[in-house]
């Protein structure tokens, strides 16, 4: 029988385990939109009080928790300073523009990080010619950064230089709870500073969708009619909600192994001559890795040999370490990459 392929494609490939199956099966559920469901309202609750923020809402995704934040939080015709590799610019379909007529304003960081001079120089002050600077959001992890993890007094310079320059602050924390576990520091950290925080369940923390948008109890109102305009009130999601949970209690601290994991796969991929991993970029659960060949090429060849993975550039590949491949599987991976190169 054939070996199922080894996935690093993204850590978003995770599947439900037996336990969180168990706990959606057995969730207590009732209507959301009616704000009936009890295991829905039990999630908002953890995760505002794990983010050090007022109020909570459950959204299906990332990408809808990041759009609401930027449609409560603007106005059209109103910028929104982010980094050129940050989610909701990179990834969302052009969102910014499209939903809320807001209008990016992009800011090249340093494996995603910014500095509070990038932040003051990207603000506009006040000038009938110029759009009104509203909204700075940050990656925490950043994910094209490499999975970097912002050092929490660099964080809170980044806020304090968005302050100072009257804007208001969103962090996309898709892989915050990575960024709690690498850096040992409670997710509140970095969330409790911010006007709204997204958190995603269905990455390192293994849910099979969900994702949760906190801030102040006025944000989330604002942020719950606009979910049911976009289409996201969901009815008893409490069977969702449950595996959210489900992951808080038992997925967070493991997320320590999915790094331990990617730190192993980066160096066994930093001896293929060929290939050029920074190894000091591996923080939490992805590699980046430059390879000699047109790396969109490699990927369907990779995929022929059992590894999935994505290519993130002409030249570069993204590996994603997750709940569901272990050591000897990410090993492996390494070593199908190597044979690929070497043509064999
Ligand atoms: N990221 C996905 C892809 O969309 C690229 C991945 O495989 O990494 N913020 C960040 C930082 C993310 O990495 C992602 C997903 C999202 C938001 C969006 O989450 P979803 O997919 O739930 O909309």
């Amino acid at each position: 029988m054939a070996t199922a392929p080894i996935d690093l494609r993204s850590d978003t490939v995770t599947r439900p385990t037996p336990g969180m199956r168990r706990a959606m099966a057995e969730a207590e559920v009732g209507d959301d939109v009616y704000g009936e469901d009890p295991t829905v309202r039990a999630l908002e609750a953890r995760v505002a009080e794990r983010l050090g923020l007022e109020a909570a809402l459950f959204v299906p995704s990332g990408t809808q928790g990041n759009q609401l934040a930027i449609g409560v939080h603007t106005r059209p015709g109103e910028e929104v300073i982010l980094e050129e590799g940050s989610h909701p610019f990179h990834y969302e379909n052009g969102a910014i523009a499209a939903l809320w007529g807001a209008q990016p304003r992009i800011v090249v960081g340093q494996r995603g990080i910014l500095t509070p001079v990038q932040i003051q120089a990207a603000s506009r002050g006040n000038d009938d010619h110029l759009p009104r600077s509203r909204l700075l959001i940050l990656e925490n992890t950043h994910n094209r950064g490499g999975g970097t993890v912002w050092k929490p007094s660099v964080f809170g310079d980044a806020v304090a230089a968005g302050r100072s320059a009257g804007l208001l602050v969103h962090l996309d924390g898709a892989r915050l709870f990575n960024a709690e576990v690498a850096a040992g520091v409670p997710a509140s950290t970095w969330a409790r500073l911010t006007d709204s925080t997204t958190v995603c369940f269905s990455k390192g923390l293994g849910a099979p969708v969900g994702s949760v948008l906190a801030g102040s109890k006025a944000f989330v109102a604002e942020a719950r009619r606009l979910r049911k305009r976009l289409g996201g009130g969901m009815r008893q999601a409490g069977i969702l909600a449950a595996a959210c949970l489900y992951a808080l209690d038992h997925h967070v601290a493991r997320l320590a192994e999915d790094h331990e994991n990617a730190r192993a796969l980066a160096r066994r991929l930093a001896e293929i001559p060929a290939v050029r991993v920074e190894l000091d970029r591996v923080e939490t659960n992805m590699v980046y890795a430059e390879v000699p060949v047109d790396a969109p090429a490699l990927v369907p060849r990779l995929r022929a040999a059992g590894l999935l993975v994505n290519s993130v550039g002409p030249h570069a590949l993204r590996l994603v370490c997750h709940l569901d491949v272990d050591r000897p599987a990410c090993e492996r991976a390494a070593d199908i990459l190597r044979a690929s190169l070497e043509g064999k």
